[in-house]
């Protein structure tokens, strides 16, 4: 019998032969099968049964330990997570993989084919949700009392495929089976409503009040995914609500005859967590979607609610010593004037007590300072689907801006209308940025040049009436998925030269940099790269049935497809590349396979017509027998967590491009650096900071800064000139006019000279072109030199210990949550 051998595994208590008992136990008691003819689904079922007896009692352990003990908790509102598969994340963080693994093999099972088993959970489009989801693994693994709460989308994020180039969105069903990490908890329901009218009544005093009646009730059923944090240490929840019809059936209208209308108000409630909205960085603005928003609020407050009433009965004075909400971006926001309701029309507070009370629960993260991505809503919109709630807001707006604008600047009328919540017009919006900040105590953005600019450029005024409110929380990720689960060859590299605490503790991987000049530490590393670049180039020739040369560089742009990332700044110069081949058959050049993965919103036009381009330009150079194998470009499709994890320790170069002052933080910068990828980049986000991390010999910055950018535009920027200065580009934009990648059709790929020359180039594609293709020249002289790549490499791992979402954490818990940790 084969002992357990991690520390985390022999604290479980759990052997390895015990662990092959319990799957063979659930194979047949909860799966109904039997060894000699279980599928892997029903193998990997029973695994995630017998994994789950641990999970459950970590849970229970914890629920019990926070509520003995009356905690205050964290609670993230968001309407995103973007969780992919949790089978060898739970174990890991159980310490149970490698036990896992032989308890497996013993049963002849590989543990890689049970993982392939799993959906990924894509309840989200990019990093916004992969932050929450990095989020809450940090928060349980610190001990830190927290609930996350959100939408149970019964489709996440469409699923990409390619045909002829151009992108097919099919509905992702990631629980067309049911998912054995879920618990439904019908004893926690609640109901919520919407639409109806207000009624203005006086009771016997005389004194107003509001009533609402509303037009319609929907139910809100929990769905609990258990947070397993690292290291036995608590197991926290990810509460999920599904809409349904508040009543089964509409009897009245059953029996009368109306079956079919009945049936309709039952689909209508379940619409609400049908679908995840697909978009990134662009603003909805559907009925649906503010419903989406307002019912998870609602549902998330009144479950707060219950469970604090639980302990301190209708006293409110201690709510807010117990419970703070973190509101992941505007999109719930509405539970500013839904907890205002709550307080003034339900417990009967005074406003003034109310809004003091909510005004330290709420805090708001603002991640973009995209203008299409600031939540507006027409107020016209809120009257017909929360008529009370558009009152308040007017209520809340009145008294900010009679009580603190006019007070600060009386008389300025200008400023009023700059500051209001309402935005005047033919149509009248609610500003969900402005009712974020008013409502919260404090408000962060996700890097130090992020927060700055949501200060000078998005907020100004908002800073000069609290300039205490205003704060930064530089982003992080979780190094138990994007390290130690997703690179298991470099992790236990990392466990011989740092000693074994890194996961938890990540800055310890700065002792690696000691071995950055080390022949032997530097052979072993790009071994590791070498393995894994096999690896992939593998999996890219099953999915894309293209062959690339794992020798080559892996220089890898992974993203959302947006215009001010600049994937196609990337292929401008991937296309100046090829001419220069073409030009030159003895052109000098390092082979590079460029690897994309992105999806487009499915009503981005140019987005989509980047991605035609790309695959189209892929096809012809892939296939042109000039370039010698200089050169390969891979779209992959379909790019979601799972296939990031096969990607990120797979790279030798990160591009993180985008336009400076456009892109937040960026998280993928921060996984692509820690799995050792070199950055070719522009000093925008989380780059400028991993760039001083790591130093300037160990990253390829280019571009134009902030301050440029702003210049530039304030100058009037003509993209023409470029056009007609450069011969280079003046080339490759022209080429897309032609029928050369697309024969029989010329004009198919122009739509991107369009943009970047009618269109204006609003993200200085053109401008940036010559320093970017220098940087990248660079990187092509540094990776000729074999040690001194290895030894930038080493140093990207070594040097971005920063960057864990553990750091994160207890930056807001410092600057904003002021949690205690709590020890089960
Ligand atoms: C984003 C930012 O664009 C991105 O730079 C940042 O890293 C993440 C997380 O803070 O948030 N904002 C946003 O709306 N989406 C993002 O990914 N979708």
């Amino acid at each position: 019998m084969k002992k357990a051998t991690s520390p985390q595994a022999a604290a479980t208590g759990a052997t390895t032969e015990q662990l092959k008992q319990n799957i063979i136990k659930h194979l047949h008691s909860s799966l109904g099968t039997d060894v000699n003819k279980a599928s892997s689904q029903a193998w990997w079922r029973a695994t995630c049964a017998a994994v789950n007896e641990q999970v459950f009692d970590g849970l229970r352990n914890t629920q019990r330990t926070h509520y003995q003990q009356d905690t205050r908790a964290l609670h993230y509102f968001s309407l995103e997570y973007l969780m992919g598969r949790l089978f060898s994340n739970n174990l890991h963080n159980l310490g149970l993989f490698e036990q896992a693994k032989l308890a497996l093999a013993e049963l002849g099972i590989k543990i890689a084919d049970l993982e392939d088993q799993e959906e990924d959970m894509a309840l989200g489009n990019g990093g916004l949700g992969r932050l929450a989801a990095c989020f809450i693994d940090s928060l349980a693994t610190l001990n830190y009392p927290a609930v996350g709460y959100g939408i149970h989308y019964e489709h996440g994020l469409f699923k990409q495929s390619f045909q002829d180039g151009r992108q097919i969105e099919r509905p992702d069903s990631w629980r067309e089976y049911a998912n054995p990490w879920e618990i439904c908890r019908p004893e926690s329901v609640q109901e919520i409503s919407v639409y109806g009218y207000v009624e203005t009544v006086y009771d016997l005093q005389g004194l107003m009040k509001k009533v609402w009646h509303p037009g319609r009730i929907i139910k809100g059923v929990p769905w609990d995914i258990p947070v397993v944090g690292y290291n036995g240490s608590s197991v926290n929840v990810l509460r999920l609500w599904e809409s349904r019809a508040s009543d089964f059936f509409n009897w009245d209208v059953f029996n009368s005859g109306g079956y079919i209308d009945a049936a309709r108000e039952n689909i209508e409630a379940e619409t609400i967590s049908k679908v995840l909205y697909p978009n990134d960085e662009t603003d909805a603005g559907k009925e649906l979607r503010l419903i989406q928003q307002y019912f998870f609020c609602s549902c998330s407050l009144k479950d707060i609610i219950r469970r604090y009433k639980r302990a301190h009965g209708d006293d409110w004075s201690k709510f807010p010593q117990q419970v703070v909400i973190q509101l992941n971006d505007t999109h719930p926001a509405v539970a500013i004037p839904e907890l205002m309701r709550i307080l003034v029309d339900r417990a009967d507070m005074n406003w003034d007590d109310a809004w003091a009370l909510c005004q330290q629960v709420f805090a708001y993260t603002n991640h973009t300072l995209l203008p299409e991505a600031l939540e507006r809503w027409p107020v016209r919109l809120f009257e017909k689907v929360l008529p009370r709630h558009i009152e308040i807001i007017y209520e809340i707006n009145r008294r900010f801006l009679a009580e603190q604008v006019d007070v600060l600047w009386p008389g300025d009328h200008a400023k009023k209308r700059k500051l209001s919540i309402i935005e005047e017009g033919d149509e009248p919006m609610v500003r969900m940025g402005h009712l974020s900040v008013v409502g919260s105590f404090k408000v962060n953005g996700v890097a130090e040049i992020h927060s700055k600019l949501v200060q000078s450029d998005l907020f100004p005024e908002m800073v000069a009436l609290w300039p205490d409110k205003f704060t930064n929380v530089t982003n992080g990720v979780t190094p138990r998925r994007w390290l130690k689960a997703c690179n298991p060859r470099l992790s236990k590299l990392l466990d011989e030269k740092v000693g074994t605490g890194w996961p938890v503790n990540l800055k310890l991987l700065s002792k690696l940099a000691d071995y950055a000049d080390d022949p032997q530490v530097q052979d072993s590393f790009m071994a590791i790269k070498q393995q894994n670049k096999a690896d992939l180039a593998k999996e890219i020739k099953k999915l894309t049935r293209i062959d690339i040369d794992p020798t080559a560089i892996f220089d890898i742009q992974i993203k959302r497809l947006h215009e001010y990332k600049r994937q196609h700044l990337n292929l401008l110069h991937i296309l100046a590349l090829y001419r220069r081949i073409l030009q030159n058959p003895d052109y000098d050049m390092v082979p590079r396979v460029f690897i994309f993965g992105a999806k487009a919103a499915p009503g981005y036009k140019l987005a989509k017509e980047i991605i035609y381009a790309i695959n189209k330009i892929a096809d012809k150079i892939n296939n042109d027998k000039r370039v010698k194998n200089r050169l390969k470009v891979v779209f992959m499709p379909n790019y979601r967590v799972t296939l990031a994890e096969k990607l990120i320790p797979a790279a030798d170069v990160s591009e993180q491009i985008s336009t400076a002052g456009k892109e937040a933080s960026g998280t993928g910068n921060m996984k692509l650096a820690l799995n050792g990828a070199v950055t070719v980049g522009t000093l925008d986000g989380a780059n400028i900071e991993i760039a001083e991390e790591v130093g300037s010999d160990n990253i390829a910055i280019f571009g134009l800064t902030v301050d440029e950018v702003k210049a530039l535009h304030a100058s009037g920027y003509h993209s023409h000139e470029y056009y007609h200065n450069n011969p280079e580009i003046k080339a490759v934009l022209d080429w897309l006019e032609t029928d050369y990648f697309t024969p029989g059709k010329p004009g198919e790929l122009s739509a991107i000279k369009h943009s970047l020359l009618e269109g204006g180039d609003p993200y200085l594609v053109l401008a940036d072109f010559e320093s970017y293709a220098k940087a990248q020249q660079l990187i092509d002289s540094w990776y000729r030199d074999k040690a001194g790549w290895a030894k930038k490499a080493i140093l990207n791992t070594a040097l971005v210990g920063k960057f864990t979402s553990d750091r994160s954490i207890e930056d807001y818990v410092s600057k904003v949550w002021q949690l205690t940790p709590c020890k089960i």
